[in-house]
Formats: C-alpha cells, structure tokens, sequence
C-alpha cells in the first residue's frame, strides 16, 4: 500500500483567518465587486429591477438582497456581455464544457490570472504538492479550464509539469514511468482508463514512482477513491471548481481528507434549497452557489452552480480555518426522475462499487415505452468474472439489482455486458443516455 504521507503545509494565510477576520474581508470585497458590476449591463439591470444600489450593500448580510445569477442568463449574455473590462485588459479566454445549447466564454485579466495560479497552487499545497516534485496534467488543454488552470498552479508552487495533455494512455503511462513522476492531475474516470490499461500490461507499482493524484472537474464516489488507490497505490486527493466561477481552485482537500476546503477569501459561498432559494442548515444538502470576491474581468453574484453539496463551517484539523464542502453527489440536472424518484449517477457508482466482479464502468439508459420510465444499467463485468454459466451471471445481476434498490429504492434492468466494451474517457464521464426527452 501507499507509504507516502503528505506534510502538513499550508500556503498562504487567507486559509487561516478567524471567523470575525474573513466576514470582514469578505464584507469589503464584496463592496467592490459589486461597484465593479456596475460595468456590466446586465448585472445593472438585475441590480435596478431589485431595488438595489450599491450603497446598499455594506456587509456580508446584506448578500441575500442580490438577485442569482443562472447558467440561462450566462448564455443569453454570449458571448462576452458579461465582462466588466475592457477587452484590452482581457489576458485569456476559457469556455465551459456544457455538453449541449451554446458555450459560456469567461474571461480573465492578467490579475484574475495570477489570482487563479494561486488558488489552484493553494489546494496542490494541501493536498502534498511540494517544489521538488514533477506533476503530470493529464487534463484537456484548450477551452477547458482543466490544463491551464493546473498548469500554473503547478508553477505557482515551484514544482515541475508535464503538460502531457488528456488521451494517449499508452504514452501517459510511458511517460509516467519514464518521468519519474511524483503525481497525476486528472479527472477520476480518466484515472480509471490509465490504472486499467497499467493492470492489463502488468506494470508494477515499483517501475512508476507516483505518490499521489488530484482529481476533479466531474463527480466521484468514496468507493471510487478507494479502487483508484488500491490499484495505483497512491493517494488521491478531490478538487472541486467550475469555469462560470474561476475553473479549478475554487476548493479542495488538504492531507485530513474531510471535506474540500472553499478559498472563501475569494469566492462566498452560499448552500440553498433549490426550490425555496432559502439556505439550508451546515451539513445538509442544497444548491451550492458562489460569489466571486477577485474577479476583475468577470465578477460573478450569487451564481447557481446546479452542484448539490453540504457545507461544515468548523475548523479542520490541518488548521484552515475556511468552509469546507462535501463531495458533490450530483447535479441537479443530472439529476434523474425515473418513476417519481429522484436519482443520481453517482449512486448507482457507490451501487457498483460495493459488487465485487464488477468493473466500475456503467452506462445508465432510460426510456419511456408505454408511458412508464424504464431504467437499464450496463454494467461491465470485469475478466475474472466474466463466465459462461448462466447461473453465475444471473447471481451477478441479482446482486447488482439488490446494490441499486439497496441505494436508490428502485428496480432497474440489469445488463452485463463483456470487459472493456463500454466506452472510455478521457475528460469528463457521460453516464446516462435518456432517450425519454424525444418520445
Ligand atoms: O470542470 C473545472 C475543473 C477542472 C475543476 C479541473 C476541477 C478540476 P467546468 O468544465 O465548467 O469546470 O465544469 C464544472 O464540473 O459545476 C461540477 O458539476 C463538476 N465538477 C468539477 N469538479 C468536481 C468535483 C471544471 N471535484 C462542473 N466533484 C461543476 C464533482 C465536479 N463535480
């Protein structure tokens, strides 16, 4: 197993300011970022129609008075009526990854760049990222905020990158190997597709040196951090951001491994109730919804990040004194209504991951024949369980059909199919395919 421990180090001191010290800082930047949305007509708009002049927000409570922001109204500003620059000062360009309608483009200035390079070497720092190690990014470098956002965090420590960029998994693993590698920075379903591929070539731990990995940029299961780690040996570390708020950095876990530590010195984060709009207590689920605090080219109030999560405000035992959120367990468009009951993918992982003989590739499909909602699950078998009597297949689906009613409450079709047959990723997972919007 892993013997590598990841030192207590943290990076700078906005992770470790009092209660009274951040609600100060946060009440002043907030002050400024709302005059600086002064510039953007929208947010002008939204201001006038709610009544508010910036005069009126004084301190952190008087939040609640700004109207949300929602991914509906980024894309009707596209592509760049959001910015509260000019375009001279605009340094980069980075586009979400919205897997359907139009893009949403965000901007950054030279400062939001620098800023953003600290945030991301924040979280590395937590999570054992020391100058003398070498990084492997193994995220999409281009629109994505993925490649970049790392990649500068990563020099922001003083460590070294590889910027091997996402794909090419025989060439990832060689460059491991032949690199010397300390630590991979990916998302977790690209994870999976390189320890597969290590096994299947029977690659020792011992001829890759990789201590540890910072995944994030799509949902994961405890289950699935302890698969990753028995295979790879290593310890894995989540991260949690997205491009509408700053694209990687916004949090993520220290070496305590409880929860992902949100940079509230410059973002506010708020947990609501997705139809009440009102906030939820700590450690209940709701919406997850951030203000940015440093943003020049594109600030961004109280936006719904559609991500649900809990929040623990207490301190941590590695001395950050900042919120902390849980995994997030699913978006809530993603989010699946089969036969009235709510359901998310990610349940259906911790389903899978609890049946031995199963790898943790799945697709979800649901259909609506005859106006009742079907769900299948294809699950891929792994070589060791895959076989040709029948009975052992059947006490297979039996088991996984038991795991899935055990977490969701419902039955689904359970269909195995061979080892490797399910598509790989190497960015972001797709795990559902509901055909019922088109019948
Ligand atoms: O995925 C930014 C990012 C890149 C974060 C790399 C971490 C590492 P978007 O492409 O805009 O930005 O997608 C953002 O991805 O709203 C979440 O639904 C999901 N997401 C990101 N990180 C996590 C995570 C980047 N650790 C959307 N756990 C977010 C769960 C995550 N979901």
């Amino acid at each position: 197993m892993n013997s590598f421990v990841v030192e207590n180090r943290i990076w700078d001191k906005e992770e470790t300011l009092s209660r009274n010290e951040m609600t100060a800082l946060q009440g002043a930047k907030l002050r400024e970022t709302v005059e600086r949305v002064q510039n953007v007509p929208f947010y002008k708009e939204a201001f006038s129609e709610a009544g508010i002049t910036p005069e009126k927000i004084q301190t952190l409570d008087d939040l609640h008075r700004l109207p949300f922001t929602t991914k509906t109204d980024l894309r009707e500003q596209y592509p760049l009526r959001m910015l509260a620059v000019d375009r001279a000062e605009v340094a980069r360009y980075h586009g979400s990854s919205g897997t359907t309608g139009t893009p949403t483009m965000v901007a950054y200035t030279q400062n939001d760049l620098k800023v953003w390079a600290n945030l991301c070497a924040r979280f590395l720092t937590g999570g054992g990222l020391l100058p003398k190690h070498s990084v492997q990014i193994a995220f999409g470098y281009g629109l994505f905020t993925g490649g970049f956002g790392l990649h500068y965090g990563v020099e922001r420590v003083g460590a070294s990158v590889i910027p091997a960029a996402a794909g090419n998994t025989p060439k990832q693993v060689m460059l491991m190997m032949d690199m010397q590698v300390d630590a991979l920075v990916c998302t977790p379903s690209y994870a999976l597709t390189i320890s597969e591929f290590i096994i299947q070539n029977d690659i020792p731990h011992n001829a890759l040196n990789l201590k540890y990995a910072h995944f994030g940029g799509e949902p994961w299961t405890e289950g699935m951090r302890t698969r990753i780690e028995d295979e790879m040996g290593i310890l894995c570390f989540n991260n949690y951001g997205l491009s509408e708020v700053i694209g990687p950095g916004v949090s993520g876990e220290c070496a305590v491994r409880d929860g992902m530590h949100i940079s509230e010195d410059a973002f506010i984060v708020e947990c609501i109730n997705p139809d009440t709009l009102e906030p939820v207590p700590p450690g209940e689920e709701g919406e997850l919804v951030f203000t940015s605090l440093c943003k020049e080219a594109m600030p961004i109030i109280r936006y719904r990040t559609r991500d649900i999560a809990s929040l623990n405000p207490e301190p941590c035992a590695c001395g950050r004194t900042t919120v902390r959120m849980s995994r997030v367990t699913g978006r809530s468009d993603d989010m699946l209504i089969i036969k009235g009951v709510n359901v998310y993918p990610s349940q259906i992982e911790q389903a899978l991951l609890r049946v031995e003989g199963t790898a943790p590739h799945y697709l979800i499909e649901v259909d609506r024949p005859d106006r009742t909602d079907v769900a299948t699950v294809k699950v891929e078998m792994t070589e060791e369980s895959f076989s040709s009597s029948m009975k052992e297949m059947q006490e297979l689906k039996d088991k996984i059909d038991r795991a899935i009613q055990g977490i969701t409450g419902l039955r689904m079709n359970i269909e195995l199919v061979s080892p490797n047959s399910l598509e790989r990723f190497v960015g972001k997972a797709q795990r559902v395919t509901d055909h019922r919007e088109k019948t």
